[in-house]
């Protein structure tokens, strides 16, 4: 696949709809616009026209066309946009006439924003924003979304880059002409101040308790406990829909169960999983084993009791993983008259909740603490800039190369202190997806005016 080809493609949902939306990319765009259109349209205005078969002549459709010639387009190419009726018949014969025409073909996944970012329209981190605006299921993860789209990590980065790239054309110029006149003596000294300064900048916005990534994926909540608890019965009402199996029999849940919540905006799962005890049969065995081992990576578990029982046993594991563990104490109607649903704390201090998977009684207050708690986790502090554990890498290593340039320069080393820098550089440049090793020469030349 050339990316000089002309691609096209379907970029509404699927049909039948409204309307649909198909558009055309590179540099026969405009060709196919005026094969199916016998015209052009007057550049970015939509009007309104008939859609002719480019082999029988028959009409397809009427609807808007929109002609983006290059670069001032979406991908930087030439671009056309054909709005039309949103029935599927509508949409296979149109796409089927674009496919007749000569050097058009059907778009790869993913084909338009790549060329977008070849085209330089957009960085890697702008594709990446798009592409969770796109799958953004909460209002709080469409503005960390949005933030990535418009720049928020790359326009940092870039603004890093830049001042790496000229701290170290300062340690290149002198290295590559220290007998010049016109080169300052001491260029080291500046040089490893900046990438201090960078070193900590870029610390900082590490250190941010990995919000980013954990807003992406959501919260994780686990409802862990004994068996025949009510746990399966507790994501059924919190979920407001009969996701997993509730029956009388103890073990009846045995594969993890997950559904996605919506609390106050913040995204988190919800696992139901299999109750907890020695179990004799070897499927109920594993699907103890899946419960423990999600209970432990789970950010919260809910550990749901029978309150009528109370169970001396059934205690939550000791906490291992660090996640916090919150006591459900379900069945209150079992109890007799006088228990009261809501929130306390147990004797070892966990925050503790008293419900009825069966009457909902208690599950407002439930709820709206696990809102509260996700709008703690997610939001103290400034709004994270690093949402990808790719970012997080890359940044990791710019950090460690800066720390080995500092070191380097602590011994005047300048040609290794020159080497840990273009490294860092390097690794910034790929978080943006700009990697080019030439703009150093650039600033050299241009800051020192050494060439003559
Ligand atoms: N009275 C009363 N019964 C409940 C309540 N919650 C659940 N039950 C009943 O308890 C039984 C077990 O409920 P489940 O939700 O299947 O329990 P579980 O903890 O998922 O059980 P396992 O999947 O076997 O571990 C069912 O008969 C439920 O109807 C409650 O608040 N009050
Ligand atoms: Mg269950």
């Amino acid at each position: 696949m050339s990316s000089h080809d002309t691609i096209f493609a379907l970029s509404s949902g699927p049909p039948p709809a409204a309307i649909a939306v198909i558009r055309i990319s590179g540099p026969n765009a405009r060709f196919g616009l005026e094969t199916l259109i016998r015209r052009l349209p007057a550049p970015r205005r939509a009007s309104l026209a008939k859609l002719f078969d480019p082999t029988t002549g028959a009409v397809l459709d009427e609807g808007l066309a929109l002609w983006f010639p290059g670069p001032r387009s979406e991908t930087g190419e030439d671009m056309v946009e054909l709005h039309l009726h949103g029935g599927r018949a509508v949409i296979a014969a149109t796409l089927a006439a674009l496919g007749r025409i000569d050097g058009l073909r059907p778009a790869g996944p993913g084909e338009f924003t790549r060329r977008a970012l070849e085209n330089g329209r957009m960085d890697l981190t702008a594709v990446e924003g798009l592409a969770d605006l796109i799958f953004a299921e909460t209002e709080v993860q469409r503005r960390q979304a949005m933030r990535q789209l418009q720049g928020a990590l790359g326009e940092r980065v870039e603004d890093w880059r830049k001042r790496l790239i000229d701290s170290m054309a300062m340690v290149e110029a002198r290295i590559d002409f220290s007998d010049e006149a016109d080169v300052p003596e001491d260029l080291l000294g500046p040089a490893l101040a900046t990438a201090q300064a960078l070193r900590e900048e870029i610390l900082g916005a590490l250190a941010d308790d990995h919000r980013g990534e954990r807003l992406r994926d959501g919260l994780t909540i686990a409802i862990a406990g004994p068996p025949n608890a009510g746990k399966s019965s507790l994501l059924n009402r919190i979920a407001r829909r009969e996701a997993a199996i509730v029956s009388p029999y103890p073990g009846t849940t045995r594969d993890v169960i997950e559904v996605h919540l919506d609390l106050d905006g913040y995204p988190a799962t919800l696992l139901d999983t299999a109750g907890i005890r020695e179990p004799e049969h070897p499927v109920e065995q594993e699907g103890v084993r899946r419960a423990l081992a999600r209970a432990q990576a789970a950010d919260l578990v809910l550990w749901v009791v029978d309150a009528s029982l109370e169970d001396e046993a059934a205690q939550p594991p000791a906490d291992r993983g660090g996640s916090t563990v919150w006591m459900v104490r379900n069945k209150l109607d079992l109890l007799r008259a006088g228990s009261k649903p809501g929130a306390d704390l147990d004797p070892s201090g966990r925050r503790a909740f008293a419900i009825s998977a069966q009457t909902g009684a208690g599950l407002d207050t439930l709820v709206a603490a696990l809102a509260e708690h996700a709008a703690q986790v997610f939001v103290l502090g400034e709004p994270s800039i690093v949402t990808r554990a790719r970012h997080r890498g890359a940044l990791n290593e710019t950090v460690e190369a800066l720390g080995r340039a500092i070191e380097e320069g602590s011994r005047g080393k300048e040609d290794l202190v020159a080497e840990e820098l273009r490294l860092a550089a390097r690794r910034l440049g790929r978080i943006t997806g700009r990697v080019d090793v030439e703009d150093i020469l650039d600033v050299i030349f241009r800051d020192f005016c050494i060439g003559k």
